[in-house]
Parts: structure tokens; sequence; C-alpha cells
């Protein structure tokens, strides 16, 4: 008799074999030494950051839908149950209280969407480091029938070697409790983004998906006036002021549901019913980021945790968004450059929208704008068509400002309906956002990524 050898049973064993070379973490350090000095791939300590990969609920606004939205399984202000990484790099031991470790696995249950941006140096030869990214499996809460282990998978990165490349049935995978450490040597700037590639469809529009960035080598150097640049441009041309992440998934809400209520679906079925912008849904997509962590953002944007339990810390008066912290609003002066990085993993194509300021496209797919003679191939647009797993960095100059009080508003969105509306009747909601262009002098350099001034 044949035997049926699903996908998931395959990912299983995948995991299986993780378990062996990520159980090596967790041995003491001696034994580490002792037994399996040349299978050791990862140290507890040894990383630049440390991601944990698990479920948890995020907040999606009315029409409600039932028996699909809110789920009543949802603890409120929560409506919609996900999967997603979080980022415990920064956990300390607690005098008295809980260590480090017993806060990251307090995070079980705690997911985030969309997972934290990171982002990387260009490998420099002369100072040659590599990049480690630890990621541990918390397991499933909602789930603990399903046995998936988690992955870290960096879409477009071009030097990978298979083993730290995320595809679960050419690589390893991480299973509950396991550890494993990704290496990277950056050596191509730009945006990309990141997903668990575990039954990827399903992990993916879960929410385990994220914007990671590589930075250029020139950064710090001096050219057309810029210290920060999307590119080694050489010239500054594509140097800029302020950066923004502009990243793009969807929730098909039956699957959500199904998710949590052990129900399957087709996943040809396919059906979005709200597109996001940075894991929010237009007008939550105006408010500002969770309280950051501006000191330790330094390779990825920190969202504050309680010293006591990890959890994240939302806004006061924004409880419901304490697991989507992300803001997509953008400030900036009149006449500054501004960097957006576009990159889309929801299903569909966005055809992203500055209504009154043309954007310059410099780079798509982590690639400057050049033909292989060096010419400058950027382009002037309006909109932006970003695929699926495309990404795009587009930079455009601020205009002057009208004068009068408070900023000039312009509006950025998905011109395609059904993504800027979602289920709302007034065609407003979705991926939309606002550029808000202010007086020169008015609110100062941007203290960190997607730091967007309030007044
Ligand atoms: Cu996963």
């Amino acid at each position: 008799m044949k035997k049926h050898f699903s996908r998931r049973d395959f990912l299983k064993l995948a995991g299986g074999a993780a378990a062996t070379v990520a159980g090596v973490s967790l041995l003491p350090q001696f034994l580490r030494k002792t037994l399996m000095p040349d299978q050791v791939v990862n140290a507890a300590g040894d990383y630049d950051l440390y991601f944990a990969g698990t479920d948890g609920w995020m907040y999606n606004p009315p029409p409600y839908i039932s028996p699909y939205h809110p789920d009543v399984l949802a603890p409120a202000p929560f409506t919609n149950y996900m999967f997603g990484f979080r980022d415990v790099t920064h956990y300390v031991d607690s005098v008295g209280g809980p260590t480090a470790e017993e806060k990251v696995q307090n995070q079980k249950m705690k997911a985030q969407h969309n997972a934290p941006f990171f982002w990387v140096n260009q490998f420099d030869p002369g100072n040659p480091v590599d990049f480690k990214l630890q990621v541990t499996n918390l397991g499933l809460q909602i789930r603990p029938d399903l046995t998936d282990p988690h992955t870290l998978h960096w879409h477009g990165f071009r030097n990978v070697i298979p083993f730290f490349d995320g595809e679960p049935t050419g690589s390893v995978a991480i299973p509950t409790g396991g550890f494993f450490t990704y290496v990277y040597r950056p050596r191509d700037p730009g945006t990309y983004m990141y997903h668990c590639h575990v039954e990827d469809v399903e992990h993916v529009h879960m929410g385990m998906t994220g914007i990671v960035f590589v930075r250029p080598l020139q950064d710090g150097q001096s050219f057309g006036g810029f210290t920060k640049f999307a590119y080694n441009d050489g010239d500054g041309s594509t140097g800029y002021d302020r950066e923004f992440p502009m990243f793009m998934s969807e929730v098909w809400l039956k699957a959500r549901w199904n998710g949590a209520h052990i129900q399957e679906h087709l996943w040809a079925d396919f059906k979005a019913d709200f597109s996001l912008l940075n894991g929010r849904v237009y007008p939550d997509t105006l408010l500002p980021n969770s309280p950051i962590d501006v000191a330790a953002s330094t390779k990825s944007l920190v969202i504050q945790t309680d010293p006591d339990t990890g959890d994240l810390i939302p806004n006061a008066g924004l409880e419901h968004l304490q697991s989507q912290p992300h803001s997509a609003l953008v400030t900036c002066e009149e006449g500054e450059r501004v960097l957006l990085r576009f990159a889309n993993l929801g299903f569909r194509e966005a055809a992203m929208t500055l209504a009154g300021i043309k954007m310059r496209v410099v780079g798509r797919d982590a690639t400057p704008m050049q033909s292989r003679d060096g010419t400058d191939t950027s382009y002037y647009t309006d909109t932006v068509l970003v695929g699926a797993g495309e990404s795009f960095d587009v930079i455009f100059e601020a205009p002057p400002h009208s004068g009068g009080s408070g900023p000039d508003t312009y509006v950025l969105y998905n011109r395609r309906y059904t993504q800027v509306s979602n289920l709302s009747d007034g065609g407003a909601a979705g991926q939309r956002t606002e550029v808000r262009v202010y007086p020169n002098g008015a609110i100062g350099p941007q203290a960190y990524f997607n730091d967007a001034v309030l007044y």
C-alpha cells in the first residue's frame, strides 16, 4: 500500500532534524564544549538579535462579520488570531524576579504583527563581521495539536547558503522549544523582507512577516550634503533625511478564525478582507508607534517592554494596538528627502500612490536603479506597483510648506479600491496613510527609524 506522506509530515521531520542541532544549545556550556564542539551552531548570547516565534491576538476594526470577526476566542480588545515573531533580544534578568529567558517564554501567545523591523550593515571586508540572528520557537498556545516548526527566510538574500535559507524542505526548521542561529554576510544594500517559510502560505498569511534592510557601506560618509543613503551611489543621489517602512500584508478573516477553531480551509479560496500597512488598518495607520526603546534600537526597532513580564507596552488609550506597534505615518519638513521602503508580503499587487508628490524609484528588490554601464535609470512616478514578494526603495522631496498653521497633508494609499476600502463603506480604510509636511525647522531631525513626530 502506498503511504501518503503529507507536506506537514515532512516538515515535522525537518523539525526533528533541527532538534538534533538546535537542541545542542540547551546543553550546559561545558557539555557543549566536551561533547559536540563541531555541531554547536549557536551559543547563548552569541547573536546580534534574538527573535521568538509564536501565536497571538491582534486587532482589526469593524465592520464585524459573524462568526469570524471578532473571533469569540479573542480576548478584548483584540479581534483576530495570528502567528508572529517577537524581538526578545534585550530582556535582562530581574533582581528577585523572572530571568530574561523566563520573560522570553512568557511571550508565548503574545506575537507581534508585523514582525519586528530589523537592519544590517553591509558586510565590510575591512572589518569582517557576520550578522547573527537567533530564533526560538515558543509553540502555538491555541493550537497545541499543530506542532509546526518555524524558520526565518530572508527573502531575496542573494548569497545565502541553504543551511541558513529557512526553506524547510531544503534546510533545518526550528521545532517547539528549539533554537537556531542564522548567520548572514550581507553584500547587497537595499530593502528586503523576511518570513517564516514553514507551510509558507499559512505562516505568511498568519503574520510571520516583516521588513529587513541592508545599510550601504557608504553610510556615514558625505555625498551631496547627505550622510545616509539607500545605496552606494558615490554621489548622494540616494541620500535621504528620513526613512519610513511601508510594509504590506493581508488578513483573511475566515482563515484566521479557522486557525483558532481547528478548522481546515483551502488556500485556493484565499480572499483577503483586510489589507494592512505596517500591520495596521487606516486610520490606525496614523496613530503613533508604541513607545520605542531608542537607545536599544541599533539593529531593530525595539518596542518598550514591561520589565516584569516582558510584554509589549502599548500607548495609553491604544491598548488594542499592543500587538501592532508600528505606525505608518510619515512626517517631514519642506525640502527634505524622505526614503520610503516598500515591501509587500500580501498575495496581491499593491498600487501605492502618493497624491500630489512625485516619487523617485531608486531601487527595486534590493538593486539600485542603474543599467550595466552605470547609467542612472531611476524614474519619477506617483504610483508604485508592488507585487507580492517585491520591494521598492522610493525617495520623494517634500514640497514647500503652503504657509499657515499645521502641516500640509498628502495621502499615500493603495489605489486598488478593494485594498484601500477593505470592508468599510466609505472607501478609506486599509492600506492608506498620510505624509505630513511641516515648515522648515518645525519638527527637528528623525530620532529613529520610522519616527514620525506628532503634534
Ligand atoms: Cu512559522
